[in-house]
């Protein structure tokens, strides 16, 4: 039997409507044109950002890959500001001129993403060595796909911090895909069993939905981290709905089949506290709404903002 939900499980599953309710509405638009940019969505993944970010602290920061939408959003990142970005608008978080893969939110902690699969992973390795160094207690996620822990720069990443002893969580946001090949395709080796050969802690959530464990293993990750412990790892298993990339689905694409996706459909936490979310609906889609208006109105980057931001 389901218990209520509490405020705090609420306010985890309104997030994770609003980004799966944003992504629903990139989904609509795209067939417009309006959104050149090519977006990789996090539908079916919403709750692993959503989890992680309830740990963080607005001073914490966050590394992230290039399905990142949900990561801006649950990292506190502006609704008007991400469609305008998605749209090319000058309005956008980065004047238009980033777009979907690459959205960065430096003020609220959302340091970067990017198209280059695991490029991230250092990035918040040296960000925690800096935290580190100039001791504060800040605490640093970098996140990135079970794709990445192919790419040499992860194990170096790896090395280094264990070595070092730096302060960082890594997260494997692990869907067993990478683009159309499974995980059991792709690697010779246990994942975590490989991490573990580093010296590092591992865990591993089996359940990617499960919005409370995710937050709650992820407080005491970071926890440790500020209190001085080396690095941590993380894998949380989820699953992808949607195409690797583009607004489609792609079950007939012969790599995966729609039975794969029931357990995770079943326990995704919209479709388990469905009341709840009908209750949200309305305001969700409002703030979407205004969103929208905002990217429509925003005019594109003049000529003279080519250059700009580049150097
Ligand atoms: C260095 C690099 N190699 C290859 C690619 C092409 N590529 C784009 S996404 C992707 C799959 C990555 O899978 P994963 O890390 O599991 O992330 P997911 O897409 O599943 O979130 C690949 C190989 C790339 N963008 N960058
Ligand atoms: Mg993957």
């Amino acid at each position: 039997m389901l218990t209520a939900p509490n405020e705090r499980l609420k306010r985890l599953i309104r997030q994770t409507l609003l980004i799966r309710r944003i992504e629903e509405r990139v989904i609509e638009l795209y067939p417009s044109d309006k959104i050149q940019s090519p977006v990789h969505l996090s539908i079916g993944q919403e709750p692993v950002a959503v989890g992680l970010c309830e740990a963080m602290t607005p001073q914490d920061i966050l590394f992230t890959t290039y399905r990142g939408h949900a990561y801006y959003i649950a990292k506190g990142g502006t609704l008007p500001e991400l469609m305008a970005e998605l749209y090319g608008r000058s309005g956008g978080v980065s004047g238009g001129k980033a777009g979907s893969m690459h959205l960065a939110a430096p003020e609220v902690g959302m340091m970067g993403s990017s198209a280059v699969v695991a490029s991230t992973i250092p990035h918040g390795v040296g960000a925690a060595l800096a935290a580190k160094l100039r001791g504060e207690k800040q605490a640093v996620i970098t996140v990135f796909g079970d794709g990445a822990t192919e790419e040499g720069v992860y194990h170096e990443s790896l090395n280094f911090a264990v070595l070092h002893k730096v302060p960082v969580l890594f997260v494997c946001e692990n869907n067993a895909l990478a683009v159309h090949t499974s995980l059991a395709e792709r690697q010779a080796f246990d994942t975590e069993s490989h991490a573990k050969a580093y010296g590092i802690n591992t865990t591993v959530i089996e359940d990617g939905n499960d919005l409370i464990k995710i937050g709650d293993v992820t407080a005491k990750l970071l926890a440790s981290l500020r209190a001085g412990g080396g690095p941590e790892w993380l894998m949380i298993k989820t699953y992808r709905y949607k195409e690797h990339v583009g607004p489609g689905d792609d079950f007939d694409a012969g790599y995966r089949k729609r039975a794969d996706m029931e357990p995770w459909w079943k326990s995704d936490p919209l479709n388990r506290y469905a009341d709840i979310v009908k209750g949200m609906e309305a305001e969700v889609k409002a703030e979407i709404d205004r969103a929208v208006a905002f990217a429509e109105a925003s005019a594109p980057p003049a000529p003279e903002q080519l250059l700009t931001d580049v150097e």
